[in-house]
């Protein structure tokens, strides 16, 4: 059990946060591990067979909607955000244009995320190691059984737009999340509201129209 006063986690707050984006993070957030009402709308969809050949999303899944259950002791989830927008990305219509060139869905250009999310974390994790003793984390990168995306916005990194991903004002949504289940009390962020209003861009723009309805894909 750590016991630091609230003054002291606000600063160790701060200081994990300051250390995330020198290690190469754009944002980081801390959420506690409720996730109730994320957990009814888990079991619906999967009572209604969205997962289609994804029969892994079904297992686990108890621990997917409690991150106590995945890793005892957890008490806080914190939330990064990488970018996988680069300012030297080609236009995409410029390349499928030129029959020279191949095109590549702009996430899987750089190095592998997982791997590059996962050594950025665990950097985190062990400089925080640092000024606490006591302090048990565990890394997680897309393919644990984890609602990445709902932890992230109760996190404050953004919304989850009609698209179904997470969604930033400014940052926009294409990024990849990670996350540090960790056992301090930390002082979790303020939730942001969605801003996703009328707008339908996203399902307009889908050139597979797999976004059949907001925050409904179409993937089976
Ligand atoms: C399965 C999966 C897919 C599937 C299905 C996607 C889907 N929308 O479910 C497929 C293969 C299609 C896919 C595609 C892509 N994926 Co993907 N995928 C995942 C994975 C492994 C699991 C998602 C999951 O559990 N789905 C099950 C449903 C039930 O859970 P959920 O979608 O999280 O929804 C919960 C909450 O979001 C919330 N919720 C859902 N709907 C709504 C609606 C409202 C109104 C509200 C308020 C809440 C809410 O309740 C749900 C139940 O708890 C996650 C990693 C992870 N562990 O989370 C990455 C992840 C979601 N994928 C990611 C990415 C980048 C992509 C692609 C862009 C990659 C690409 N270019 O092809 C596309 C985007 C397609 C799209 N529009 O979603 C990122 C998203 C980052 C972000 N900005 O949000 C993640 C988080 C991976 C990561 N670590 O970065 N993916």
């Amino acid at each position: 059990m750590i016991e630091l006063s609230n003054k002291e986690l606000k600063k160790l707050a701060a200081k994990i946060k300051k250390l995330g984006m020198k290690v190469g993070f754009q944002q980081i957030g801390i959420a506690g591990i409720q996730l109730a009402e994320d957990e009814k709308r888990l079991q619906e969809w999967l009572a209604r067979k969205r997962h289609g050949e994804m029969s892994y999303i079904g297992h686990h899944n108890k621990k997917r909607a409690h991150p106590e259950k995945l890793v005892p002791d957890t008490l806080r989830v914190i939330s990064a955000r990488m970018s996988y927008w680069s300012r030297e990305s080609k236009n995409a219509q410029e390349v499928l244009d030129d029959q020279s060139m191949a095109y590549i869905s702009r996430y899987a250009v750089g190095r592998d995320y997982h791997k590059v999310i996962r050594q950025r974390l665990k950097m985190l994790a062990l400089t925080t190691e640092k000024l606490i003793s006591g302090f048990g984390y565990r890394v997680f990168v897309d393919s644990a059984p984890v609602l990445e995306k709902a932890l992230a916005r109760n996190s404050g990194l953004g919304w989850i737009g009609k698209h179904t991903n997470l969604i930033h004002k400014n940052a926009g949504s294409w990024f990849f999340l990670g996350e540090l289940f960790v056992n301090v009390p930390l002082p979790v962020d303020e939730k942001i509201s969605n801003h996703c209003g009328t707008c339908q861009a996203c399902l307009e723009i889908c050139p597979t129209k797999a976004i059949i309805a907001p925050y409904k894909l179409d993937f089976i």
